[in-house]
This record gives C-alpha cells, sequence and structure tokens, in this order.
C-alpha cells in the first residue's frame, strides 16, 4: 500500500545519508510547537496526531543515528537522555498517570523519518495491544 512505499523511500533515502525534516525543526527552519528542548534533544507536538497528547522527542545531532536499529554503544548516552526527555514531557503534558512511548524502527513499522525519534503519547485510553 502507500504507506508502506513511502516508508521504504524513506529508509532507501536514509541509507544514502539524506537529511530529513527533522532537521529543519532543529534548525527552526520551519516551525513546530515546542514543548521540551535542551542541548541534546527537543521535543516538539506531532503534527498527525494519535492521542490527545502527541510529542515527539529527538536528538539534536543526528550523529548518523537514524533508527534504533542502527544504535551503537557510542549512542548510549543519547538514548537515555531521549527516555529521560519522554519522562519530562509527560510531566509537562500532564499525562504521568499512564502513557506510552513508541519507536517506529523501519519499514515493517511504518517509520517515515529517518531521524530516531520517540513518540511520547497519552491523554486517552490507550489499548494493547496496538496496531
Ligand atoms: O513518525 C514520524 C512522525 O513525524 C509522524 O507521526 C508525523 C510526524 N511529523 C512529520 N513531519 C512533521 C512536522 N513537520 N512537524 C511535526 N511532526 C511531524 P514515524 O515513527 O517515522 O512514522
Amino acid at each position: 500500500n502507500d504507506e508502506e512505499a513511502s516508508a521504504r523511500a524513506a529508509a532507501a533515502s536514509a541509507d544514502r545519508g539524506g537529511s530529513t525534516i527533522f532537521d529543519k525543526i532543529i534548525a527552526k527552519e520551519i516551525p513546530s510547537t515546542i514543548v521540551y528542548e535542551d542541548e541534546k534533544v527537543l521535543a516538539f507536538k506531532d503534527i498527525n496526531p494519535q492521542a490527545p497528547v502527541h510529542v515527539l522527542v529527538i536528538p539534536k545531532y543526528r550523529d548518523a543515528l537514524t533508527q534504533l536499529s542502527k544504535a551503537e554503544p557510542r549512542h548510549s548516552e543519547i538514548l537515555g537522555n531521549l527516555l529521560y526527555a519522554a519522562k519530562i514531557v509527560a510531566e509537562k503534558e500532564g499525562i504521568l498517570d499512564g502513557f506510552r512511548v513508541v519507536i517506529n524502527d523501519g519499514p515493517s513499522a511504518c517509520q517515515s523519518v529517518y531521524h530516531l525519534h520517540l513518540h511520547v503519547l497519552g491523554g486517552r485510553q490507550m489499548a494493547w495491544p496496538p496496531g
């Protein structure tokens, strides 16, 4: 289907080292609604929210980390920073009573932007299993 095809095209572009729309968001070249920012991570509202709260948490320095499955030992610190930032986002958004953190990795998981990102979702009852 279309979603799968565009996910595969995005993966191919990432393999060629292409930059993504998130680089423009980090550079503030395109607008976003920032929820939290520090020197290492940026959290902003997802443009296509799947829950009342839907925030993306990304590393500011891409460091060739397009997706979790490409992570190496040197990425462990930024991975920890991202997860901790997800907690700060949940706190700021008032969803500490229940929220979900998701990483879509690769075409089969419908990853569409090849700049590592965590989804923080909440503000409604979440179902399990996810689709
Ligand atoms: O999720 C990529 C997510 O990125 C998807 O939920 C839409 C979101 N997105 C794409 N462009 C923007 C902009 N410009 N602002 C905010 N959010 C955006 P994935 O896990 O790769 O499927």
